[in-house]
């Protein structure tokens, strides 16, 4: 873990964003957080409770379609228990459409009870989307829009302006650059989130990385890996990447199996949900 520990996942322009995203959020009525199903609880950053404080709050759980459906339901049931009507949709299908922009263009404000007591029609409303890296936000504006108006991309740092999003003539959304927490107590949760595909790739201690997701799964999903490997999981992580790159064909230029390139494709077949579905938070 202590070459996780040096990451660096907060570059100076999060920092920035930080305080771009806290002017925009004062121009809306509410915020829609997107969390990540396959880690529910690490994928929300602490410091989104401080900048949110004091407005309507809508939780989205993204990917739920990779997630293991029966952890995910009872870690859902908790969000519940502490008040929240949670979310959770493939944000790629059509299907959070309707619902959401439902709820959202019915959801009470505060400007609303103005208008209200006034006898004024409602205003239309403003959402900011906020989330980590490669959650899926711009994936969800683009579901409720009905059109590719934000820009999705299977990599973290995609959206860097926040355009204000015409979803109807009551309802706008602002885009958000992903953000992750400036400091992680808990290590293990950068990890997941750098497992899952919420930090670029190039800045990532793979062996350490991979070493830390192998023995993820072994202890939870050891089956999932046998399966779809063919390898036994009795060795240490460094036998067991060896093995798959071997089974796999993969060889060095000296005849050797390669296997940082097996853990790089294991590393995106789980991202992709080619092991199954698999949660990380427990
Ligand atoms: N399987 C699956 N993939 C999804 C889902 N939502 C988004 N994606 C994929 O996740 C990747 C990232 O989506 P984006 O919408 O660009 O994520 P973002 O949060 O806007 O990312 P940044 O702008 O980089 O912070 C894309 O490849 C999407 O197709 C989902 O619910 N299920
Ligand atoms: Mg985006």
């Amino acid at each position: 873990m202590s070459e996780i520990n040096e990451i660096n996942w907060f570059p100076g322009h999060m920092k920035k964003a930080i305080g771009k995203i806290q002017e925009k959020i004062k121009q809306c009525d509410g915020v829609i957080e997107i969390g990540d199903a396959r880690a529910p609880f690490s994928s929300f950053p602490d410091y989104l409770d401080r900048i949110t404080e004091g407005k309507v709050k809508v939780l989205v759980f993204s990917k739920s379609d990779l997630a293991d459906p029966s952890l995910f339901r009872k870690q859902l049931d908790t969000y519940k228990e502490k008040g929240f009507e949670p979310f959770a949709f493939d944000l790629r299908s059509s299907k959070a459409s309707k619902p959401m922009i439902n709820y959202l263009s019915t959801l009470k404000t505060k400007a609303d009870e103005r208008y209200q007591r006034l006898g004024f029609p409602l205003p239309p409303k403003r959402f900011i989307v906020l989330g980590i890296p490669n959650v899926g936000k711009s994936t969800f504006i683009n579901c409720l829009a009905g059109k590719k108006k934000a820009e999705v991309e299977n990599r973290p740092g995609k959206t860097r302006a926040e355009p204000l999003i015409h979803v109807s003539d009551k309802l706008f959304i602002f885009d958000a650059p992903g953000i992750l927490e400036p400091n992680y107590e808990d290590k293990t949760e950068i990890a997941k989130l750098a497992v899952l595909g919420s930090v670029k790739t190039e800045i990532l201690p793979i062996v350490a990385l991979t070493d830390f997701m192998m023995d993820y799964l072994k202890s939870h999903y050891p089956d999932n890996v046998k399966n779809r490997y063919n390898v036994s999981l009795e060795g240490n992580d460094a036998e067991i990447f060896k093995d798959i790159a071997s089974k796999r064909g993969f060889l060095s230029n000296g005849g050797t199996p390669d296997s940082d390139r097996a853990r790089l494709m294991v590393l995106k077949e789980l991202r992709a949900g080619e092991l199954g579905r698999i949660t990380l938070d427990e």
